[in-house]
């Protein structure tokens, strides 16, 4: 368990250290944890993403470890509807008999499994394995779904594979011009503006397209402040200005590409006074975009969720790569474009199979290839896999219906608060005949379940996590679990035995135990298996082995080969299609999925403060990150104030066709006087959620987090 903690021991007190990340976000910044008697202390850690540095959430993370809230004991369901502490093997019997039941009357795809881009890469990987080859259902997906699916689904389509970042983030800091559409990485990242510091340090320009004055727009040589659901049209016409100007890079577009005539002709329509009038970005902001981006050796473009969680999230950032591309951007040194992975292991989570349609090593699950390859790596009949699922919100939204899942088993999600349309998915959830939910805490989520199961948190587990640049990273434990706290893998494990012993529609060739079901509990066991899964395809980590990692500053993926090297620039030879070239592909603006109208008349947008992460689930209970960021709030421009009678602080209503958060009043002149913002980190009346709307992109399954009409009114 403690592998890579050292004592350090002066005198009297037993200290231990860590050398790990933080639990977290994408960046995953480098931390050391040192237990000292009963604390554990987080220290910064020197690493190329954080060069030393640490957010908030970062600093006080290992205060959820000893934490009052935490569960120390499985819950369940009793008669009377309360949850009451049970112990494992009563909680193990209900969840697995609950399983052959529903399965026994419904057949296996009655059960569904939810997964999570916080898990480790062994998480991911088993609870992939758990569902396709233990259950048996083809019904899994994630939370990535709503995170990263748009711009993955792009950079697939585009450049023949999905790494968030096909670069390390410190070409950040190199890069002359940075252009960030839709990111707010001083609130996201914070240590990630350690590079943009250094970048304009040596002079580079940064520009940020946000609706509103972020803490990251503010740093901004340039801030564009675009209506909600404009920035395709927006990369439209700066396209446009580039060809105009004639600033393409026209021997990478010969030379690397294919599809550009359709895009050109598409662009020539997209005339900068038109957008100008759509985005309300002037004309001359767009100009200087593009020379910016046009006049210099290395530039970089960004997107975030801002631009990517809407109904047109894939082709929104398919026009910033078509632009990246014309300009001749990626492949080049120090140039690209990549988005800003948003969870822990946001990258890893979505290459090793919680996702509907895929298998491990970021291989598709209809591909009878990869189907052949994976079952021989899990020892099971490549027939014997189930197809393609439902993205998570079908998912989700077909819950207790008369042709969805009726039972699901939730490994680190908390959709009560993060999905859109949040009411509706409630109710589904409360329609299952089984909910199952391990988590460390009672989230919002667990709160409806029939079984909670309590889990290990990240001190007290090994494992690996791929950040937002693909580099592949030790998660070391600092200690044990707390007594009658089981991991996510020894669940896993146990249930897969249980299953195979108890129905007989679950058994096996060989039911002796976890080992021989294909189930360890240890991660390292796990992570040598999926390098052998992964091996040949797009997300290829055969050649990352445990000892590697332990360098310290990780591999990036794609590493085939043990001994070869790995890979922190992508392109630079060519783009992994058939062809070897990048595909540009025309795609042209529409509105967002609600429009305004006289009951609904102004545009609602959703985010992130610095001291909250997610649901809220870990942070909101974290006294320092409490205090700083105490509940919901509806920020707006003090001119629409005016026009409804709203003072700073006043409990206002924000309505939707879907339903209304109230919280009060955050006035502030920085964002656009048509939009109105709140976070989504709380649950109850200030849920964001429960206004949001829940169209989807018909590529990605992103819902439209970012764009709905509202009308708002004193409460
Ligand atoms: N503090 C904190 N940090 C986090 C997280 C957290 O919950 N809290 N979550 C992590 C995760 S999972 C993720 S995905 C990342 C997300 O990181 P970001 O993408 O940086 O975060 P968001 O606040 O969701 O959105 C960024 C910005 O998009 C803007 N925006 C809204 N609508 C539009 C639009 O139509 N166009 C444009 N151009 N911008 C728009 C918002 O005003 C917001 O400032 O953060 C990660 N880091
Ligand atoms: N309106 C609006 N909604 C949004 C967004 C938005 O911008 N606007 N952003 C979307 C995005 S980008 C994301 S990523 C989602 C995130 O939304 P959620 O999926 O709800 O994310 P978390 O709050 O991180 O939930 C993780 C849960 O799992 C638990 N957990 C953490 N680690 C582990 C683990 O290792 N094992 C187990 N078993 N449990 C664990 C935590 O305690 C927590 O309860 O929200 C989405 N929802
Ligand atoms: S920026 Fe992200 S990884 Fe770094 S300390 Fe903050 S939450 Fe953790
Ligand atoms: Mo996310």
């Amino acid at each position: 368990m403690t592998d890579g903690a050292r004592p350090a021991t002066p005198a009297g007190t037993t200290t231990r250290d860590a050398a790990t990340h933080c639990p977290y976000c994408a960046l995953q910044c480098a931390m050391t944890l040192r237990q000292r008697g009963q604390r554990v202390e987080v220290l910064p850690r020197q690493f190329p993403t954080n060069l030393g540095g640490l957010c908030q959430k970062g600093w006080t993370a290992a205060e959820l470890l000893d934490h009052p809230e935490r569960l120390t004991t499985p819950l369940l369901r009793d008669t009377d509807g309360q949850l009451r502490p049970a112990d494992w093997d009563a909680a193990l019997d209900r969840v697995a008999e609950g399983i052959r039941d529903v399965a026994d009357r419904h057949g296996r795809d009655a059960v569904a499994v939810f997964g999570g881009g916080g898990l480790t890469n062994e998480k991911a990987y088993a609870l992939g394995k758990f569902a396709r080859v233990a259950l048996g259902t083809r019904h899994i997906d994630y939370n990535g779904r709503w995170c990263m699916s748009s711009a993955a689904a792009a950079g697939l389509r585009a450049f023949g594979v999905d790494r968030g970042l096909p670069f390390p983030v410190a070409d950040l800091g190199r890069a002359q011009t940075v252009l960030m559409v839709g990111a707010n990485p001083a609130e996201t990242m914070p240590p990630l503006m350690r590079h943009l510091t250094e970048q304009r340090r040596r002079g580079g320009r940064l520009i940020v397209v946000d609706p509103r004055l972020t803490a990251t727009a503010r740093q901004a040589d340039l801030h564009l402040q675009p209506l909600p659901g404009t920035d395709l049209a927006m990369a439209n016409a700066l396209l446009h200005i580039a060809l105009t100007e004639g600033l393409l890079d026209r021997a990478y577009v010969a030379e690397r590409t294919t599809g550009f005539d359709e895009v050109r002709r598409t662009v020539a329509g997209y005339w900068p006074a038109e957008v100008e009038r759509l985005s309300g970005v002037p004309v001359a902001d767009l100009e200087a975009t593009v020379r910016a981006l046009a006049g210099v050796d290395r530039a970089v473009i960004v997107t975030a969720r801002g631009a990517e969680q809407h109904a047109k999230g894939v082709d929104t950032v398919t026009a910033y790569i078509n632009l990246a591309l014309a300009l001749g951007l990626p492949g080049r040194p120090g140039s690209g474009y990549g988005c800003l992975t948003g969870q822990g292991n946001g990258q890893g989570g979505r290459e090793h199979g919680q996702k509907a349609d895929q298998l491990p090593g970021y291989r598709r699950i209809d591909d009878p290839v990869a189907r052949a390859h994976v079952a021989g790596v899990w020892g099971v009949d490549p027939d014997s896999l189930p197809g393609p699922g439902v993205p998570a919100y079908q998912l989700l939204d077909s819950l207790g219906t008369a042709t969805g899942p009726k039972a699901m088993l939730v490994f680190g999600s908390n959709p009560v608060v993060s999905a859109p349309r949040a009411a509706r998915i409630t109710s589904r959830l409360r329609d299952l005949d089984l909910l199952v939910v391990a988590d460390f805490v009672r989230s919002e989520t667990a709160e409806l379940a029939d079984v909670v199961l309590p889990v290990a948190q990240w001190a007290e587990e090994d494992g690996t996590m791929t950040n937002l640049e693909g580099r592949v990273l030790r998660r070391r434990a600092l200690r044990e679990p707390p007594p009658g706290v089981r991991t996510d893998l020894d669940i896993l494990a146990t249930l897969a035995t249980r299953l195979q012993g108890r129905a007989p529609s679950y058994r096996f060739p060989d039911s002796r135990g976890p080992r021989q079901t294909g189930f360890p509990t240890e991660p390292r066991e796990w992570f040598e298996e999926l390098r052998r899964a992964s091996a040949g395809g797009p997300a290829d980590y055969a050649g990352v082995s445990w000892e590697r990692i332990e360098a310290d500053t990780g591999v990036f993926w794609p590493c085939p080969d043990p001994d070869g090297p790995d890979s922190p620039r992508l392109f630079a030879d060519g783009f992994p299609t058939p062809d070897g070239r990048a595909r540009f592909r025309a795609v042209t603006h529409r509105p967002a999925a609600e429009p305004v109208c006289a009951e609904y008349p102004l545009h609602f947008t959703t985010g992130r403060v610095l001291a909250q992460y997610q649901s809220g689930a870990q942070t909101r209970r974290v006294e320092a990150l409490r205090r700083a960021a105490p509940g919901g709030f509806v920020e707006l421009h003090p001119d629409l104030a005016d026009r409804l009678g709203v003072t700073e602080g006043q409990p206002v209503r924000v309505v939707s066709r879907r339903g209304e958060l109230c919280a009060p009043a955050r006035l502030s002149p920085t964002i656009r006087p048509d939009t109105v913002f709140a976070p989504f980190h709380w649950p109850g009346a200030a849920r964001a959620n429960s206004v949001t709307n829940d169209a989807l992109d018909p590529v990605s399954g992103m819902p439209e987090f970012k764009i709905c009409a509202v009308r708002l009114e004193p409460a």
